[in-house]
């Protein structure tokens, strides 16, 4: 069902036919000599707007203003609780502007507008508020151990963060690097996706309406190999963020290590969602639908490897598929709509090449496996869902990144183990169980950044987020991005007069 009144009133709002940067409180004015990269909209194909890429110089000029406004400018210098009243009047612009932002972010990455609006944009507006908080409770050490002495350590902005976001959800994390990098009194450059840029640049916009002094949150747009490559090997930057595909990642390893660079990573995933005999099935049921389905399964933390416990297997996999059928795919600015297209075309064909590459391997095709039909134009498909032949097939090991899942059976639960754990990702992982022993063991056994518990997916900002082995490098969370975003430093004073080794006094 379709709701014309609700996906009108959203169209109210204005897609700019050309974006370009924000540098130094401004927007960055349209040149003629740029490269065009043109966005098209997942829903219906047409042309969405153009980028006009930055080249080099660009990117110099921006890193060279986060770096005037981190060696010169007041941000590093303004006390705590002013930084603060700057990152609440962020929040409070992007509540304003919610529906604004949720429709452009929508339009843009084909995300179903309801969970846009109830999860990602307030998403969005909490990070510039946890971060503020964050920074205004941090505490020092002191260490009074080695006497005379009294250490004490404090923690200093590292400078010019490059922040590289991703196209799945280009605000939520986007603004989460943000936030998480300047609270502390840094300064940043972020580069969007070239294939999503569209909320993220208007946020600037709204961004620099509030008391933020000019900057400190600069914007690149443009392609990776282009404007991210500039980016991150610029020797201007001095801590480098990325979220994304595991490729990427290790190109942007090699640049940021020519000056030394720390890096962060969030990664991608091929997570193990273990549906034991002693869950509630039900409940499991939803859950395993949703970690795979929700965002289009454009998730790191995707479900996408479904473990199931052989006894319950032929019917939790029935009602699997049953359910998966009545999934409605459709307009992500319709509220109603579950599954919206996927971002762009090259991804919808990654995906589904992964069905001809299943099958090859001798998977079973469940359901879906092909672009939906009930749509003349756009990125649809349907979602999908395939019996693995066993764990070292390539839809079980290799990161798909949209609504596709590939089920696997077991017998006991260290097999399940064993399987969760055979992978070179690490980020997630899900236990379905009414036992505690049976959860104990998953948690302690299964090598991943988070375990979640007859849950799906579940963030909480405070906790460590992040992967072990190909999911990436460090964590988000307080005080984990207090660490990336800090240097710390140790101030030695001794309480009392000492004596010091007196060369050169001999007579
Ligand atoms: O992402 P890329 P892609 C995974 C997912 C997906 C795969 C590839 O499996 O199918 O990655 O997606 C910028 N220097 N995830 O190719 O390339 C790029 O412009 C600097 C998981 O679209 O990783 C964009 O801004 N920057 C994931 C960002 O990197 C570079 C989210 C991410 O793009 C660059 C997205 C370079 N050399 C994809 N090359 C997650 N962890 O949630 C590209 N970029």
């Amino acid at each position: 069902m379709q709701h014309p009144k609700e996906v009108a009133d959203l169209k109210r709002f204005d897609i700019p036919p050309v974006l370009t940067g924000f540098i130094d409180g401004r927007p960055v004015p349209e040149s003629a000599s740029a490269e065009i990269v043109t966005c098209i909209a997942p829903s219906d194909e047409t042309e969405l707007l153009s980028l006009h890429e930055a080249d080099a110089n660009e990117v110099d000029a921006a890193v060279s203003a986060a770096r005037r406004a981190f060696d010169s400018g007041p941000w590093p210098r303004m006390s705590v609780d002013e930084r603060n009243r700057i990152l609440r009047q962020i929040r409070d612009k992007i509540i304003e502007h919610a529906d604004e932002l949720a429709y452009l972010e929508s339009v843009n990455v084909g995300l179903p507008i309801r969970n846009v609006k109830t999860v990602h944009i307030p998403r969005a507006a909490r990070n510039f508020e946890f971060f503020a908080e964050v920074a205004s409770q941090a505490t020092g050490e002191v260490y009074t151990q080695t006497r005379p002495y009294l250490s004490y350590v404090t923690r200093e902005p590292v400078g010019v963060g490059g922040l590289i976001g991703p196209w799945n959800y280009p605000l939520g994390l986007g603004t989460m690097k943000i936030a998480s990098c300047i609270a502390f009194g840094n300064t940043c450059v972020i580069k969007p996706s070239e294939y999503a840029p569209l909320s993220l640049t208007r946020a600037m916009e709204l961004i620099h309406e509030t008391d933020i002094p000019p900057g400190v949150i600069n914007l690149v747009n443009g392609r990776g190999h282009v404007t991210g490559e500039a980016l991150t090997g610029h020797p201007g930057v001095d801590v480098v963020s990325f979220t994304g595909g595991t490729v990427t990642a290790r190109a942007i390893m090699r640049s940021a290590s020519a000056h030394l660079k720390p890096v962060a990573f969030e990664l991608g995933g091929k997570s193990a969602n273990i549906v034991t005999a002693s869950a509630d099935l039900e409940r499991a049921l939803d859950g395993s639908l949703s970690t795979i389905y929700l965002d289009n399964g454009q998730q790191c933390l995707a479900g996408s490897r479904i473990l199931v416990e052989r006894s319950i297997a032929d019917e939790f996999i029935q009602k699997f598929v049953e359910r998966s059928r009545k999934v409605r795919i459709g307009d992500p600015l319709s509220p109603d709509t579950e599954l919206g297209p996927l971002c762009y075309e090259a991804h919808l064909e990654k995906v589904l090449s992964y069905v001809g590459i299943a099958q090859q391997e001798g998977a079973e095709l469940l359901t879906g496996g092909r672009r939906s039909d009930a749509f003349e134009r756009g990125f649809y498909i349907e979602p999908t869902a395939v019996m693995a032949p066993s764990n070292s097939a390539r839809v079980c090991q290799e990161e798909i990144f949209g609504p596709f899942a590939a089920f696997l059976v077991f017998d006991d639960l260290d097999e399940a183990i064993e399987i969760a754990n055979d992978s070179n990702f690490g980020l997630v992982a899900y236990i379905w169980s009414e036992d505690l022993p049976t959860v104990m063991r998953a948690s302690q056994g299964i090598r991943a950044g988070t375990i979640w518990v007859n849950t799906p997916t579940t963030r909480d900002l405070r906790a460590p987020f992040g992967g072990y082995k190909d999911s990436g490098i460090g964590r988000d969370s307080a005080r984990d991005c207090m660490e990336f975003f800090t240097e710390a430093k140790t101030t030695t004073i001794p309480t009392d007069t000492f004596p010091i080794t007196d060369f050169g006094k001999a007579q």
